[in-house]
């Protein structure tokens, strides 16, 4: 049995600050032919795809920052990109700044059906950074300040003849996100990021650990739910600050089957059987037959460490 999804990984490099959604749109969609060309059903963007890093950029009046978010999806501004993938017959997923009506703030991701239909939001829940301007880093980074966490859970959906989940981005190093979705039975995750190539706390820490801690978290998390995992990055120099590139694909064995060099706007295309979910879930990962929930108590009761007396 075999059941192919073939997914394009669209890495964007970098998008500076003065440029417009529209030029960026354009952007994609000339990724999108290009995984059309290649023979992809569903194509992946990264994190907050539509602009520059904007969390890097302190603002004293937060209301600023609304000029970054979406107030809607799809807006005049995105329809080209939905035209362009109805008219492919392609899925997409995708993330954005999502400004809902009643006022909130939430880092999102979308999965678009082959119809053109939105199927699945997704609302970053793992926000990392700080809420108030911090001298001593590097660089800021102030998700928590222009993001609440996600209130949707991490749900799967039935699409595209599998079942799909997303998360974005810090989420990717948690266990807890892909099991989540395990428990659903989830057969691929797809996640965008923008990691910064330096650790703003820790000047020894550069590139190479920052790619190693990304691909130990989606391998890791793909072998232990036995699911693929499509990793889409925003990479290079932002106005001056760097973010890695390390987009991948992985397979439900925790291997990475492709991997794009650079920085650049870029895809890596795979025909990804679903299927091969299947023995790690029925085998080693048959949660039904191997899980303790008795001794996991913990991890929903306490948020913190609690050492012992
Ligand atoms: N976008 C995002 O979540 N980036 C984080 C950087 C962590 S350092 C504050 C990441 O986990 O890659």
């Amino acid at each position: 049995m075999s059941r192919i999804l073939t997914v394009a990984a669209a890495q964007l490099g970098p998008i500076q600050k003065a440029e417009t959604r529209r030029e960026v749109v354009a952007r994609m969609v000339a990724l999108m032919d290009e995984a059309k060309a290649k023979g992809a059903d569903f194509i992946v963007y990264p994190e907050l795809a539509l602009t520059t890093f904007f969390p890097r950029w302190y603002h004293e009046d937060r209301a600023e920052a609304d000029a970054w978010f979406e107030a809607s999806m799809p807006n005049p501004e995105v329809q080209p990109l939905f035209d362009r993938a109805l008219a492919h017959g392609m899925g997409m997923s995708f993330g954005y700044a999502e400004l809902t009506p009643d006022g909130q703030h939430f880092n999102s991701s979308i999965i678009v059906d082959k119809s053109g239909a939105i199927v699945g939001k997704y609302r970053k829940i793992h926000l990392p950074g700080h809420v108030e301007y911090d001298p001593d880093r590097t660089h800021q980074h102030l998700e928590k300040r222009y993001f609440e966490p996600g209130d949707l859970g991490f749900p799967v959906w039935r699409t595209m003849g599998g079942l799909l989940g997303m998360c974005i981005c810090n989420d990717r190093r948690w266990p807890e996100t892909y099991r989540v979705m395990g428990l659903q039975g989830v057969e691929m995750v797809v996640l965008g990021f923008n990691t910064p190539s330096v650790n703003s706390q820790k000047g020894g820490e550069g590139l190479a650990q920052r790619l190693f801690h990304h691909r130990l978290s989606v391998q890791a998390g793909a072998y232990q739910n036995s699911c693929w995992v499509v990793a889409v990055a925003k990479a290079g120099d932002e106005d001056g600050h760097h973010l890695m590139g390390g987009t991948l694909i992985v397979n439900p064995d925790g291997e990475i089957v492709a991997e794009l060099e650079g920085e650049a706007d870029g895809i890596i295309v795979v025909p990804c059987d679903l299927d091969d979910t299947r023995f790690g879930k029925e085998t080693i990962f048959d949660f039904k037959r191997h899980r303790r929930i008795e001794h996991y108590g913990k991890i929903t009761a306490q948020v913190g460490v609690v050492e012992p007396e």
